[in-house]
């Protein structure tokens, strides 16, 4: 059996749609939450970290890191990677557009400490035409299987699935016009292990 090991810090991060495969699949890893303190003294190890960041994956003794990567590779791996070139590209498609949305909140969540001015340029981000397009076209690609009752790539639950799950365990986005979306994030949580999993992080 593979020993797999997934190094992060105790959030969700970059890290969650990662657990929430294994979860998914039943497959069993070993989910390493590291302290901030624990990272401090580890950082520098090259072998567990060859790019000082987190997360990485260990798989036996090979070490993956860039949380794209650990993700596709594990979609890869447990079946969560569509049925052909097209469903992946498909899949790959919806994926980038969460991390270009992905790359819009970080610079604004993580751009100073002013809370109040940080809340409201993400009202201004979700009013925006580029919020509206990038959501609009994953709206648009779920709706093309089974009228938005369905997953992203089709009949069959994907990586592209849990990275917006993943998302969402970090930042509650605006879904107001996007209820397909909403209704996709509660089909994902309602799978039983991952209502099991979930069940396990409310604090
Ligand atoms: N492109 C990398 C970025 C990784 C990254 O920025 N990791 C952050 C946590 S989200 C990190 O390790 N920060 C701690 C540090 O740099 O000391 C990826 O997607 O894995």
């Amino acid at each position: 059996m593979v020993k797999y090991t997934l190094n992060y810090f105790d959030t969700a991060g970059r890290a969650e749609s990662i657990r929430l495969m294994f979860h998914a699949a039943g497959v069993e890893f070993n989910d390493n939450r590291i302290s901030g303190e624990e990272w401090a003294k580890n950082k520098t190890d090259g072998k567990r970290f060859p790019l000082h960041q987190m997360p990485t994956l260990e798989v036996d003794d090979n070490v993956i890191c860039q949380s794209s990567a650990i993700a596709r590779f594990v979609a890869r791996e447990l079946g969560f990677y569509g049925n052909n070139s097209l469903e992946q590209a498909v899949i790959d498609q919806v994926c980038e557009t969460f991390s270009d949305i992905g790359a819009e909140l970080i610079k604004i969540i993580f751009g100073g400490n002013d809370e109040e001015a940080k809340k409201t340029k993400l009202q201004e981000f979700y009013a925006s035409d580029k919020y509206k397009l990038l959501m609009g076209f994953i709206s648009k690609t779920l709706k093309q299987h089974n009228e938005g009752k369905a997953f992203i790539a089709g009949e069959k639950i994907s990586i592209a699935d849990f990275v917006l799950v993943g998302l969402l365990c970090m930042i509650e986005l605006d879904l107001k016009e996007f209820p397909e979306i909403s209704a996709l994030r509660e089909r994902v949580l309602s799978i039983e292990n991952i209502k099991k999993y979930m069940d396990t992080q409310k604090k």
